[in-house]
């Protein structure tokens, strides 16, 4: 099995712990820290249950009972793949208790997703929820099993639950906070997903800092309205940054205005945090709305660009503060802070949150740009990680030679430190904060006998921010755009891949692809497309 390792050079590392960002905390060593000075809080609401911090540690120790009477030893990867729900936390806690590695995955992930992340992870254990959605995730392991030849065990949360058997607790196992805490997933911008392996050290502080920045204390309230196996809503300051400063999560399964604004009312929620058109929907939603949700203080919105005209409506519909959060999977997490005037907070997208986060703005050339100029945002710092899992490729090219992680995203500063998201170097589709590969989807389209070929774009949408569509040159008759959706569909991907258009063009412009740069290719066919709706 591959070594995990996310490693700093060890100037930078021992910094951080001189600084005091990395305390040599432990995931599993927060939580029972937490649940011996408040056992009886509640830490985590969701459905009918309602468990104190001791609750949670008690059922977290049960799991891991489980995890070593299965035989799963530490170190071992454990795909984990549940919705919004309380035993997403007692089963990531007991990984972490069983020294466990979780992988952790979308509930709207399929067949190709898990598989990859299976087969780059070396997972030996996957662990679902019988149903949800309507959609059977037991078929679903099924098929990813029989790809998968080391996944061996299948833990399905609805049994574990029903079997109350009190086993004995478990030894405690030797975890280092310098140690890998788990694997994240990325955006991925170029073909498939890479993993990301994010430390007890480095996450920690991430989400801790990310608690101060918001505020949190034991009289918070935090929902996680997004799904929680995403950076966002897991530590910005999210579910674990919640848990550290002692406040209590709500699980939220839908993140429907209706379904949301009950639990708000219902749970007295304080603060949650949405993609851009989502947080539009709750905001036409609250002119109507029958529930009370005067509790809610702090809206944050993040994962995709939340324009200026959209951030200023906050206050005025939803009653609350809107706080702006551009973070990545990979490390850097910027906020506006609570105290910022409203030009900032509805202008930017923050700044980061350690004073050691180190940005550099660049242009084509890597040179520094002027503050207010936009540039490709370089970053490194003490939760922003030096590598990808099991991928040298991606690092060759994601990586600077000093250690600067590459985000893609084209930024400007402010003298004061704010970034503002102008655009992006890359050729992934933010669909509603969800990334999708450009790359990734063509791959799957040039796999149809029909086409040719195809060139994956992002066409600018009014609701989604940006939706995916596919020009495809077909080879032959010219088969049904819905065909094609299907084929990718039956392809085993998750729903929010599947373009959301398709155009057939004869060819594509010979200028364009005499340049062979997909990306040039790409360009081009969204301002001819963007010109022709104009017309
Ligand atoms: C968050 O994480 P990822 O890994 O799904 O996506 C990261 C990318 C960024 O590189 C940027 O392109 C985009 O998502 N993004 C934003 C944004 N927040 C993220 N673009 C414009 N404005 C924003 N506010 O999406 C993520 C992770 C932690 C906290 C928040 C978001």
């Amino acid at each position: 099995m591959l070594e995990l390792k996310q490693q700093w050079p060890e100037e930078r590392a021992a910094r951080y712990r001189a600084a005091g960002y990395w305390r040599g905390e432990t995931m599993w060593g927060f939580l029972e820290r937490r649940a011996a000075e408040i056992p009886d809080h509640v830490a985590v609401v969701g459905g009918k249950q309602r468990w104190t911090y001791a609750d949670l540690v008690r059922k977290a120790k049960h799991y891991a009972t489980k995890f070593g009477a299965l035989g799963l030893q530490p170190g071992d990867r454990v795909i984990v793949q549940l919705p919004n729900i309380p035993e997403f936390l007692s089963v990531v806690f007991g990984l972490f208790r069983a020294g466990l590695i979780p992988v952790f995955t979308l509930p709207a992930h399929r067949l190709t997703e898990i598989t990859h992340f299976a087969a780059k992870s070396e997972a030996c254990a996957y662990i679902i929820t019988a149903m949800h959605e309507g959609f059977d995730y037991r078929v679903l392991a099924a098929q990813v099993q029989a790809h998968s030849p080391v996944l061996h065990h299948l833990i399905v949360v609805d049994d574990v639950e029903n079997d109350d058997q009190q086993a004995a607790d478990i030894p405690p196992v030797d975890v280092r906070s310098s140690d890998v805490a788990f694997l994240q997933i990325s955006g991925g911008s170029t073909g498939l997903s890479k993993l990301i392996p994010r430390t007890h050290d480095d996450y920690i502080y991430s989400f801790r800092a990310s608690a101060e920045i918001c505020g949190l204390d034991e009289t918070s309230v935090y929902m996680a309205t997004l799904p929680v196996a995403h950076n966002f809503p897991m530590s910005s300051p999210g579910v674990f940054g919640a848990l550290y400063a002692g406040s209590r999560v709500v699980m939220c399964t839908s993140p429907t205005a209706e379904a949301s604004f009950a639990l708000i009312e219902q749970e007295r929620v304080t603060i949650t945090g949405l993609v851009p058109p989502l947080a539009l929907l709750w905001m036409q939603a609250a002119a109507t709305t029958q529930r009370d949700i005067s509790s809610l203080q702090i809206l944050q919105v993040g994962g995709a660009k939340f324009i200026p005209e959209a951030a200023s409506r906050v206050k005025a519909t939803l009653g609350c503060s809107v706080q702006q959060v551009f973070g990545m999977a990979e490390g850097l997490v910027n906020y506006t802070r609570l105290d910022d005037p409203d030009d900032i907070a509805i202008n930017t997208q923050g700044r980061p949150i350690s004073p050691d986060d180190e940005v550099l703005i660049v242009d084509d050339m890597g040179n520094p740009v002027p503050d207010g100029e936009p540039g490709m945002l370089l970053t490194r710092g003490p939760y922003t990680i030096n590598a990808y899992h099991n991928d040298e490729a991606a690092n060759a090219r994601s990586f600077t030679d000093d250690g600067y992680y590459r985000t893609g995203d084209i930024v400007s500063r402010s003298a004061d430190g704010y970034l503002t998201v102008r655009g992006r170097a890359g050729d992934h589709i933010n669909r509603s904060g969800e990334k999708i590969s450009a790359e990734e989807i063509e791959d799957h389209l040039l796999a149809h006998p029909s086409v040719l070929d195809v060139a994956v774009v992002s066409i600018p949408d009014p609701y989604l921010g940006e939706r995916s569509c596919a020009f495809v040159i077909p080879r032959g008759e010219k088969p049904k755009g819905t065909v094609l959706k299907a084929f990718v569909r039956l392809r085993g991907l998750a729903d929010f891949k599947v373009p959301d258009q398709i155009v057939f063009v004869d060819a594509f412009e010979t200028t364009a692809v005499g340049k062979t740069s997909r990306k040039f290719l790409r360009e081009t066919l969204r301002e001819q497309f963007l010109k022709n709706v104009e017309l």
